[in-house]
């Protein structure tokens, strides 16, 4: 299934067509390797790649204009703002991400673009203990301190997000948001992240299951990082299968409650994260033939925010209004 909206949706691209894309660039990201575009905004995350390796690239409609805010860069083209901030883990986890948070809201308003659609966390040795508390757990407190001084009700109005972790103890957040706003939607199988029970955490997890963003003639959902959670538990544990299955029935419930009589076959773009890299083949394996021939896939190894967990897909679908 291809999507009518070229700008909307995240293009994975080889090293090698990097320089040929022969159009506006609003932001790129390279996963353990450097791919600066000239003009457009860069990230750069120290993770490995897991099989081909693909840069994260968003097309600007128009030459993109670029600013800077509180430490947050961005790039925006009329429609959509693509920002993003780093630590280099100087300082604890909490606090940077408070700053960090506050600076890219303030940052998205101050543009022109206060619709949060979507956040990308890589909390750096996420599932390591900082005075006291897992460093995911701190960022979760720095990231709901953000958002309620913010004024937000830290519930359907929240954008949706992946965490996972990286290499060091820094952090880096990328985002997207537009001058309209976008619709949340929640998965009816799972607890809200924003209610989940202090069991995980003094602070809830502040993010949406997905958000959908309707142009003229079609919408786009931008989905959550999606685990093998039912209720607020976490199921499968110690069985990488199964916990692939139960996650593509989550997407899968998620991307038709956002979209109407939409499937996976409406998938153009799935990133997964795999704790362990030798898993790579097993759930390339399962997840593959889930999805339209045509979807755009990149895998990482990352550290996933629950120990437990060894996957965390992420997918952006399209559909025809
Ligand atoms: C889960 O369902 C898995 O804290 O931003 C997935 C996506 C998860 C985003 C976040 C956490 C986050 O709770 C973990």
């Amino acid at each position: 299934m291809s999507c009518p909206s070229r700008y909307l949706v995240p293009h994975y691209v080889c090293p090698s067509r990097l320089e040929h894309l022969g159009e506006a660039v609003l932001a790129a990201v390279a996963f353990g390797a450097s791919g600066a575009v000239p003009g457009a905004v860069s990230v750069s995350i120290p993770m490995r790649q897991l099989g081909s390796p693909h840069h994260e690239v968003w097309m600007a409609r128009r030459e993109p204009e670029r600013g800077a805010h509180g430490g947050v860069e961005f790039a925006h083209d009329g429609e959509l703002l693509f920002g993003t901030f780093a630590s280099n883990g100087a300082s604890d986890i909490e606090p940077v991400t408070r700053d960090a948070y506050t600076a890219a809201l303030m940052a998205a308003r101050a543009t022109g673009y206060p619709n949060l659609l979507r956040m990308w966390n890589h909390v750096g040795s996420i599932n390591v203990p900082e005075e006291g508390l897992e460093r995911y757990r701190r960022f979760c407190a720095g990231r709901y301190d953000a958002f309620a001084a913010a004024g937000y009700e830290l519930g359907s109005d929240l954008p949706s997000a992946s965490a996972v972790g990286m290499d060091g103890r820094g952090l880096i957040t990328y985002f997207i948001a537009a001058r309209a706003a976008g619709v949340q939607v929640e998965n009816p199988r799972q607890v809200s992240a924003y209610r989940y029970p202090p069991e995980y955490g003094p602070r809830s997890p502040s993010f949406s299951r997905a958000t959908v963003l309707s142009e003229d003639a079609n919408s786009v959902v931008y989905v959550a990082g999606t685990s093998s959670v039912v209720g607020h538990a976490s199921t499968n544990a110690g069985d990488l299968a199964g916990q692939v299955e139960e996650t593509i029935r989550n997407l899968e419930i998620v991307v038709s409650a956002s979209l109407p009589g939409a499937t996976l076959r409406d998938v153009v773009a799935v990133k997964t994260y795999i704790r362990h890299g030798r898993d790579f083949e097993a759930v390339a394996r399962i997840l593959t033939p889930a999805l339209s021939p045509s979807c755009q896939q990149l895998f990482l190894e990352a550290d996933i925010c629950r120990s437990e967990l060894l996957v965390e897909i992420e997918a952006v679908a399209c559909r025809a209004r």
